[in-house]
């Protein structure tokens, strides 16, 4: 099969490129940074074509996508896994620019890629569609005031794309991982400091890239009359905070 995966270069999309291939299938790598990219070509070979496009330059994405080489052209598995969280302020604290880089990044790229590939899906009467959402699209929580929306997002996008697609042989699936370590995640949330990435991880035995890599693998191979409609994935050590009552003597007013 030919898989297209966005945020190829780190994280799920990493390990995920890394897993098809060895499973004998070709990559499409979408990502932002070149260098990092080249040296996946480097490790991975031909049957991996590298595609640098940025997720907020829907002209970069059309132009990769529509003059994609063969045998890279036929698209049968879209993972829509490029994606990020900004900072962790309060609502009224955040940076507005960082609420739009996670809606062009997380919304708006992720969209525009599904309706630029999808429609030779629908011609084929065939092919898959995998959206990497989060569980924060589901439970809130404390600084995840534009991230979880964008991933909730994702899940209603999943699901109507079902509802859209009745009666055609194409399946979409909406992943939602909890916390996962080995990945960029919290550094790119905390825009470069490490230390502080570091310490969401400490002393937890969080969900790995690569065994989010193998959900993803796992769900490719299953038979094609079954569509695992959601699927969500935490660590056994996080769970839900549950509803939150501050006291009179505690509030701020
Ligand atoms: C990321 C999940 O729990 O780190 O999408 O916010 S969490």
């Amino acid at each position: 099969m030919n898989i297209f995966i966005t945020g190829a270069s780190s994280g799920f999309g990493l390990e995920a490129s890394r897993l098809f291939i060895e499973h004998g299938h070709t990559v499409i790598g979408l990502a932002r940074r070149h260098d990092r990219l080249m040296a996946l070509k480097t490790e991975l070979g031909d049957n991996f074509y590298p595609l640098t496009a940025d997720m907020q330059d829907l002209a970069s994405i059309k132009q990769g996508v529509e003059n994609l080489p063969e045998p890279f052209d036929q698209i049968d598995v879209l993972i829509n896994n490029a994606g990020l969280a900004l900072n962790l302020s309060p609502a009224f604290e955040a940076d507005f620019a960082d609420w739009q880089t996670m809606i062009d990044v997380n919304i708006r790229g992720l969209s525009y890629i599904t309706h630029l590939i999808l429609p030779q899906m629908v011609e084929r009467n065939d092919g898959y569609i995998i959206n990497v959402s989060s569980t924060a699209g589901t439970y809130p929580y404390y600084g995840s005031n534009i991230y979880g929306p964008t991933k909730a997002f994702i899940t209603s996008f999943s699901l109507n794309l079902r509802a859209d697609l009745v009666g055609k042989n194409i399946r979409v699936t909406n992943v939602e991982p909890g916390l996962c370590g080995e990945t960029e995640f919290s550094n790119v949330r905390f825009k470069g400091d490490d230390a502080k990435a570091e310490a969401v991880y400490a002393d937890v035995d969080a969900v790995t890239g690569k065994e989010i890599a193998d959900i993803l693998y796992w769900l490719t191979t299953q038979p094609k009359h079954l569509n695992v409609n959601r699927i969500e994935i935490m660590p056994t050590m996080q769970t839900f905070a549950g509803l939150k009552v501050v006291k009179q003597s505690e509030s701020s007013s």
